[in-house]
């Protein structure tokens, strides 16, 4: 019967360790267990779900990792829910990605009130979800899809990035044998699972090698440093952001608290950053604080990790490093020639775990393809060395933010729904602490006003709080060039100029 190689390498790690959080710790053994009545719980009067999405609002933790292996047990696909979305955010992935199943943690029934309207979507609580039930199991082809994981970029409205159980155990391959995990290992996740950079960095290498997660209800950097008092960790992954917010705990501290913070992390193996531009300032600083040279790494929701700085070798900063394992990494010109060293060029990335497709939108997945390499956006080059070095995106519309990306499109087309607007642009405004922040420029109808507080409070219950403008610009027009389309690089200047 076909199987899918992760579950069934979780069942040779038994009575190990394999996920900790505020409520206990659980074994692999158990973790099994509960995934089992997951899927028959989902499965109910099926045999199998055959590809159904089943989209999920649920904390980390155990009761998470559980219900998404049991997804997959089911033969279902994953569509992990954003718990920081507002309702019009989950109402969309949920209808885009044609959820037939919602399953939900009792803390979020609000958020699903009113937004999912008849729509004959089943919904199911937990924990009366991984109830003990019995019967048999489909057996699963790893060809089949496993997860959608929504991702903004230059479309407004984001887009279900699909993965294959094979594709993403190519993905995880590379980064297991990359960055050398083994079944000792122990790594701390702070990090939404909603998104590859948690659920696959992290929990899922975890489980394919027989390790131990310990899960923390999001990030809190005092917590976090509490937790690195127990000396008990060998690995951690965060966004740049992470890293300047434990910086601050530790600029906070007395000389002799940064002495015994030095000593809990003096033991990890390993610490990686990415899914933004790590700051040079904050590796040097990171170096000072905790002896640990950060691992730079750079990667996509579609292609999963591509390029990382070497775990055994000089970790240079401000540089991503080589090829991951599996991973072929080219820069092209816009013509599609591929480039030498020293040219500047798009990033271009081919392997096993390059995602299938953007869910239901065949012409957009055409379009990011070219003779099999698929086109990331990134402008980066290649130095003599061979590492690769970041030098920014093609498109303005795309904002990184604490690790986040965000489409300036998205949060146009709500701000301009506001009856005072009349005119608006949303960039990317330069932060040394979160890469970037969301800074709107407004035009407003004639004579009327408006501030920041007012205008993120209107727009709260649309977007999620981490889309909410912080920056504000009000102009009497939008700077234009002769074609009539808005200049959003003077926007970002003029926004650099006002601070
Ligand atoms: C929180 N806020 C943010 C962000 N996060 N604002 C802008 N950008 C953000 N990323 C807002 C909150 O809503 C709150 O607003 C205020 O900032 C303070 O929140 P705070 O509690 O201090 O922040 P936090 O909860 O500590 O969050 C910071 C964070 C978080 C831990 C850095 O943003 C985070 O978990 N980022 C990771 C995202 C991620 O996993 N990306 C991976 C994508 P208010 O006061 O108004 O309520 S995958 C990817 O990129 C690829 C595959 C890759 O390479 O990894
Ligand atoms: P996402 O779509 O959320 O998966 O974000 C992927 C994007 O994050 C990439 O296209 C890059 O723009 C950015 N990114 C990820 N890692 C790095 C890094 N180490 N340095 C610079 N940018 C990064």
């Amino acid at each position: 019967m076909a199987e899918i190689e992760l579950i069934q390498r979780a069942a040779g790690f038994g009575e190990k360790t394999a996920v900790e959080d505020w409520t206990g710790s659980f074994t692999y053994a158990d973790l099994l267990r509960v995934s089992r009545f997951a899927a028959l719980n989902l499965l109910g009067d099926e045999k199998d779900l055959g590809e159904k999405r089943v989209a999920f609002l649920v904390p980390p933790g155990f009761e998470y990792v559980a219900l998404k292996l049991g997804v997959w047990m089911a033969g279902g696909v994953s569509v992990p829910l954003g718990l920081a979305h507002s309702p019009r955010e989950i109402g969309y992935v949920v209808g885009d990605s044609g959820a037939e199943i919602v399953v939900f943690h009792p803390d979020f029934t609000q958020k699903l009130e009113g937004v999912l309207p008849d729509t004959g979507v089943r919904f199911q609580k937990l924990p009366e979800i991984l109830r003990p039930a019995r019967g048999e199991l489909p057996g699963v082809s790893e060809q089949r899809r496993a997860m959608i994981i929504y991702t903004s970029g230059t479309t407004s409205k984001p887009k279900g990035v699909v993965s294959t159980h094979l594709g993403i155990k190519a993905q995880i391959n590379s980064m297991t044998e990359a960055w050398e995990w083994t079944l000792e290992d122990s790594i701390l996740n702070v990090l939404p699972l909603h998104h590859l950079h948690g659920t696959l960095n992290v929990v899922l290498c975890c489980l394919w090698s027989g390790a131990r997660c310990v899960m923390m209800d999001g990030f809190k950097a005092r917590e976090v440093w509490k937790r690195f008092k127990e000396k008990d960790l060998t690995l951690f992954m965060g966004v740049p952001t992470i890293y300047s917010k434990l910086i601050d705990i530790w600029d906070d501290s007395s000389a002799e608290e940064r002495i015994r913070m030095k000593d809990y992390l003096l033991g990890l193996r390993l610490m990686v950053s990415g899914s933004a531009a790590l700051p040079v300032s904050v590796f040097e600083k990171w170096k000072e604080v905790s002896g640990q040279v950060l691992l730079e790494r750079y990667g996509m929701t579609e292609t999963g990790m591509a390029l990382s700085n070497p775990y055994r070798g000089e970790r240079l900063p401000g540089r991503v490093g080589f090829a991951m394992p599996g991973v072929e990494v080219g820069i092209f010109d816009e013509n599609g020639r591929l480039l030498g060293v020293e040219e500047q060029g798009e990033i271009r990335v081919r392997g096993k775990g390059v995602f299938l497709e953007y869910w239901g939108k065949p012409r957009e997945t055409e379009s990011v393809f070219c003779d099999g390499w698929f086109k990331t956006g990134d402008i980066a080059f290649l130095e003599r060395g061979g590492s690769c070095r970041i030098l920014g995106r093609e498109s303005v519309d795309i904002i990184k933010s604490g690790g986040y990306k965000i489409s300036a499109l998205e949060i146009e087309e709500v701000l301009i729904e506001h009856p005072l607007i009349e005119e608006c642009a949303v960039v990317g405004v330069v932060d040394p602490d979160w890469g970037e922040r969301v800074g709107a420029a407004l035009v407003l109808r004639d004579g009327l006003s408006i501030d920041l507080e007012k205008l993120r409070d209107w727009a709260s219950d649309k977007l999620a709080r981490y889309k909410l403008p912080t920056r504000l610009l009000l102009l009497s027009s939008l700077p234009r060039n002769s074609m009539g389309k808005v200049t959003k690089n003077r926007i970002k200047q003029s926004f650099k100029n006002s601070l």
